[in-house]
This record gives C-alpha cells, sequence and structure tokens, in this order.
C-alpha cells in the first residue's frame, strides 16, 4: 500500500497546524509514520487521498454505530442545512432529540445540549459543584473526559499515550481540586471518602473505560461508587461519551442497572456532528441557567444539523434494538477469531472487550486500570498497526484506546481483520 498524496498533505499540514492535526493521537506519534488522510467513508470502509480502502475500526471513536454515510442521517442533514445551519435560537428539532434521549435512556429528568463531550463533561463538574457547594471532585487515573483543565490530571487517551497525562497549562490551583483514585479500585474510593467525602462535588467516572484501551469495570466498582455517592451526598457522573447508545439504548445506566446523577454524551448523539449533552436529574439540572444559577451558554449549542442528524441515527436504533445483539455477536466473533490465532502464533496478549468496544494488548497479563495499560507492549503494538494498515484494516493509531464496532461490518470483513492479524504478527 502506498501513501504519497497523505505523506505530501501530512508535510503540509505541519506547516500549518501543531503537530499537522487537529487532535494529537491523529498524528501517529504513537505508531510512528505519518497519518493517512482521508477523503471519505461509506459502511464499514474508510478511503484515504491514495484510494486505499480499509476497514474501519474507529467509527469516529464511537459515534458510527450503523457505518458512515448512513443514508438515513445523510439525508435529514442535508435536509436540515437546506433550512440554514445556526439559528442562535430555539428550534423544534431540539426539543424532538431532547425527548428521544429522555424516552430511550433510564432515570433521565432533563437534558442540556452542547457541542462536544468536553464541554459536556465540563458543564456536569460546574453544575455538581453548584449543586452541591463543594469544589473537589474525583476521577479516576487514566479516564479522560476531554481537555478540560480540570480533568488533564493522569489523564487516558492522547494525554496518556504521549506522556503528559497531567498538562502544563493547569493551574495548581484547579489541580489541588482534582483528586485521582485508581480504576476499578473501590477501596481507594473509600479510603478517600472517609477522608475528603463531604469535599467532594462529584465522583466521574467512564463505565467501561475506553480511553486507555477498553477497560470493563469490575464487578461491584459501579454499584459501589454509587453507594458511596450516596453515602456522602456526591453526585456521581458518569461519562457516556463513549458507551451512550454504544453498550445498550440505555448506556450504561441500563446495562448495570445504575442510576447516575448526571450523564453525559458526546459524538454519538449527533451522528458524528459536533455535539454534546449532559442530562439527568430535574432537581439537579434545574440549577442550570437560566432556571437556576449555573451558567453555560453556546451559539451553536443545539446545532440544527447535529440535532437533525442524531434524531435520525438514534430513531433507527430507538427502533431496530436488535441490533445491539447483532453488534455483539460481531464483536463475539471477532474476538474469537483473533484469540484463534493470537494462541496459534503463540502471542502474549489480553483481549478487553464488552459489547461492539474491544481492543487487544499485547502482554499476558490482565489489564484493569492505568498501571496495568502502561504496563502492556506499545512496541508490539506499533507492528500490529502498521501490519493492519498495509493490510487495509485502520485500527486507532494508540495502543491506548479502544476499537469501535460498527453494524456495517459483515463477516466477511471480520474473517478479514483476523486474517489480517495473522498476517501483521508472523
Ligand atoms: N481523544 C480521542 C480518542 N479517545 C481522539 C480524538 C480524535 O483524534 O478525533
Amino acid at each position: 500500500m502506498q501513501f504519497p498524496k497523505s505523506k505530501q498533505l501530512f508535510e503540509q499540514a505541519i506547516q500549518l497546524i501543531p503537530g499537522g492535526v487537529n487532535s494529537p493521537v491523529r498524528a501517529f506519534k504513537a505508531v510512528g509514520g505519518s497519518p493517512v488522510f482521508f477523503k471519505k467513508a461509506a459502511g464499514a470502509y474508510l478511503y484515504d487521498e491514495d484510494d486505499n480502502r480499509y476497514i474501519d475500526y474507529i467509527g469516529s471513536w464511537g459515534p458510527m454505530l450503523l457505518g458512515h454515510a448512513y443514508p438515513k442521517v445523510i439525508e435529514a442533514v442535508q435536509k436540515a442545512a437546506a433550512d440554514s445551519t445556526s439559528f442562535g435560537a430555539p428550534t423544534r428539532r431540539e426539543v424532538e432529540l431532547a425527548a428521544l434521549i429522555l424516552d430511550m435512556v433510564p432515570f433521565l429528568d432533563k437534558i442540556r445540549m452542547v457541542n462536544s463531550g468536553t464541554e459536556a463533561c465540563m458543564s456536569a463538574i460546574r453544575l455538581a459543584r453548584g449543586y452541591t457547594g463543594r469544589n473537589k471532585i474525583l476521577k479516576f487515573e487514566g479516564n479522560y473526559h476531554g481537555h478540560a483543565d480540570s480533568f488533564l490530571i493522569k489523564a487516558g487517551s492522547g494525554a496518556l499515550t504521549f506522556g503528559t497525562p497531567s498538562s502544563p497549562g493547569v493551574t495548581p490551583g484547579t489541580a489541588a481540586d482534582t483528586l485521582t483514585a485508581r480504576h476499578n479500585d473501590l477501596e481507594q474510593v473509600r479510603e478517600i471518602c472517609a477522608r475528603e467525602g463531604s469535599e467532594l462535588a462529584a465522583i466521574i467516572v467512564e463505565p467501561v473505560a475506553g480511553n486507555m484501551g477498553c477497560i470493563p469495570p469490575e464487578p461491584g466498582f459501579l454499584e459501589g461508587l454509587r453507594a458511596l455517592c450516596d453515602q456522602y451526598g456526591i453526585v456521581l457522573i458518569f461519562d457516556e461519551v463513549m458507551t451512550g447508545f454504544r453498550l445498550a439504548k440505555g448506556g450504561a445506566q441500563e446495562l448495570f442497572e445504575i442510576q447516575a446523577d448526571l450523564v453525559t454524551y458526546g459524538k454519538i448523539i449527533g451522528a458524528g456532528l459536533p455535539v454534546g449533552a449532559y442530562a439527568g436529574k430535574a432537581e439537579i439540572m434545574d440549577k442550570v441557567s437560566p432556571v437556576g444559577p449555573v451558567y453555560q451558554a453556546g451559539t451553536l449549542s443545539g446545532n440544527p444539523l447535529a440535532m437533525a442528524a442524531g434524531f435520525a441515527l438514534l430513531s433507527e436504533i430507538h427502533e431496530n434494538p436488535g441490533i445491539y445483539t447483532e453488534l455483539d455477536q460481531k464483536a463475539a466473533y471477532l474476538e474469537k477469531g483473533l484469540r484463534e490465532v493470537l494462541d496459534e502464533i503463540g502471542e502474549q496478549y489480553t483481549i478487553n472487550r464488552l459489547g461492539s468496544m474491544i481492543n487487544i494488548f499485547f502482554g499476558s497479563h490482565k489489564v484493569k486500570d492505568y498501571d496495568t495499560a502502561v504496563m502492556t507492549d506499545t512496541e508490539r503494538f506499533k507492528d500490529y498497526f502498521h501490519g493492519m494498515l498495509h493490510n487495509g484494516v485502520y485500527l486507532p493509531p494508540a495502543a491506548f484506546e479502544s476499537w469501535f464496532l460498527s453494524n456495517a461490518l459483515t463477516y466477511d470483513d471480520l474473517d478479514a481483520t483476523i486474517q489480517a492479524t495473522r498476517q501483521a504478527l508472523t
């Protein structure tokens, strides 16, 4: 496979954009080489500027649950665009999407649309602080909640990949208000709460971590967080930017039957357009301006294109809940095939999977938190990544990212991925 046009574009891009990219993980720094530039995608396939085709396992980091350029989504966006791309005033589409989400997800009374997952998480902790009158929050090592200052403390995703999990530019004062605990370590959370529980406004967690690879919760972890939040009057926030509508119609709350106080969403509620939202109990949400004193605003919030796209995608899911079984079956098939190949060639590995979130870690130890994720063999992942790329499979260009399957993948695609794995690693 050759990438001359991508290489040329990257050379141009690095003169114009820091690192040549608008989001760090895309730069391929974690895997080496030069990033691929894409020009289009359809269903399960990506096409680069050099007309190479790839089976896609990123799905724009989650939202392409039904595949790229899903016809009903495209039609909805085109129709909405013809009516204007932005109003900065209320529209019917915001009400329709809000109603649909609140209908699909259990335990939510009200929702506020914003423009990204970062904004959603940033607004959710401000709201938790305003609601409780407390300043501190607790997050988990290797969890990534976007790039707002409060979250760039032991963060996952690109921050972890590039060795800057706690970023310069975050003031000591802000950092002091963010406590961290080991993911999946309820005992440590218990100790922190015993010490500082009455000062904690929120505990925020990725219910299935996806930004240090895929890490499902240990039994009792999420339940334990719920109980501690109840005991100490702390707002429990599920960051469902990755898990929302991906693991179940009602996200992690439905899957684990645990009620969070607030949940945050990102790109999937706009079918990949720039959007986010935070939602929860009316008692808390009614503290948001203009009904309450906690301020948050935005001209692009509730953007009509994003609302139309999200409504089309989520309606499709709502009407066809069997999608989750199909996705789970496909992911299970892929997992089984990958295990067979990896065992056959004697590779040391761990596969973590929950529903359509999955990834391979190289190294044989269990991966359940930040420390065990960073112990994995990232050099081996680099070989694997490039081998897969050359065999027409596009994986996340970093070891510490979950893969996301789409229901557009066929069993032939999954077989091709399993075969590519054999070729990439032998
Ligand atoms: N932080 C994202 C993955 N966890 C990557 C965003 C992007 O590069 O689009």
